[in-house]
């Protein structure tokens, strides 16, 4: 299935025709989520491989074998793209699945399940530059224009997977309805990965040892998941991520938006986040500790720091 040039509509949101049409969409709308399920849902660029690696090998107690070895679309597949049914078919032990669909399209399969469900978010100034990033490199994806263009259609939800917004406010706000819920940041993940691992295994009601705990953390960083060919989508063919034009694993950063975000841009998406978040208590971290110090001498500093935790 290549259909690289085609976009898939769902439910008013565009989506990849490369990666999934309306059968897959009807599959994950119906599934029949079972109580041993874990379930990471995230908004593109957030932190889903990284949660994806995360949950592999604190469920192996930090055993990196099978990370090692299968692909984390294998281990751990998006509901919504075409291949899941096959790949569950083969698949052995609790299920790993994951989704990028906003709550509304799942709330009614997610209803009655105890399945286990890991939310990760990031700040969306960083999501947008990662994401125009992975638009450059990634075929199935529809050319990003400039990034002037693209943060406008970012903040207008027109992008794939529709709004970030809209997503993680749907999620959040419906924790309540979800049996068993984890809101996790790709913030908090990066200042205190430890912490987050214990996190992760806690609500994962998998104890880990202080030997497994420490496999799984050198595991998971980003050095080691730079190299891995499991995440790093390098065996993907030329045609559909072309890897001349940037990397998957890209810088895995805090505040990187600063190097790309204009003064005004930063100013009036500033201005656009506080009126859509209006109505939410979500607070992110927008740039490294060490970064927002330094910003604090520059004159623009009261635009960039404005959110940082
Ligand atoms: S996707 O396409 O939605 O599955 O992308 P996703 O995995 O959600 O996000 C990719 C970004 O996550 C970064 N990443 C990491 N950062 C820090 N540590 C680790 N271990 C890690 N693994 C992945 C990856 O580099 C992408 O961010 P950017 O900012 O583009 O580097």
């Amino acid at each position: 299935m290549a259909r690289l040039d085609v976009t898939e509509t769902f439910h008013g949101i565009s989506f990849p025709g490369h990666l999934h049409n309306q059968d897959s969409f009807r599959y994950a709308l119906d599934f029949k989520f079972q109580d041993t399920d874990i379930l990471i849902v995230t908004y593109p660029k957030s932190g889903t491989t990284w949660m994806q690696e995360i949950v592999t090998l604190v469920s192996n107690r930090g055993d990196a074998s099978k990370a090692q070895n299968q692909p984390n679309w294998a281990r751990a597949p998006w509901l919504e793209q075409y291949y899941c049914p096959e790949i569950l078919k083969t698949s052995q032990g609790p299920r790993l699945l994951t989704t990028h669909l906003p709550y509304q399209l799942l709330a009614s399969a997610l209803r009655s399940s105890k399945a286990k469900v890991i939310y990760v978010a990031r700040n969306p100034k960083d999501v947008v530059v990662s994401y125009y990033h992975f638009h450059k490199m990634a075929n199935f994806l529809p050319n990003p224009g400039t990034f002037s263009e693209f943060l406008s259609a970012f903040k207008e939800g027109t992008v794939h997977y529709g709004s970030w917004f809209d997503h993680v406010k749907g999620w959040t706000s419906n924790a309540g309805n979800i049996h068993n819920f984890l809101y996790i940041t790709y913030e908090e993940m990066w200042q205190n990965l430890r912490g987050s691992l214990e996190k992760v295994s806690r609500f994962l009601q998998c104890p880990l040892l202080e030997e497994e705990f420490i496999s799984t953390e050198k595991n998971c960083s980003f050095s080691t998941m730079r190299e891995s060919s499991m995440v790093n989508y390098k065996n993907i063919p030329q045609e559909i991520m072309d890897h001349s034009k940037g990397s998957f694993m890209r810088k895995g950063q805090i505040g990187d938006w600063v190097n790309i975000f204009s003064k005004q841009q930063s100013c009036s998406f500033d201005k656009f986040y506080e009126s859509k978040m209006a109505d939410s208590s979500l607070k992110f971290v927008w740039l490294k500790p060490e970064e927002s110090s330094l910003l604090n001498s520059r004159q623009d500093t009261e635009i960039l720091v404005r959110h940082a935790a």
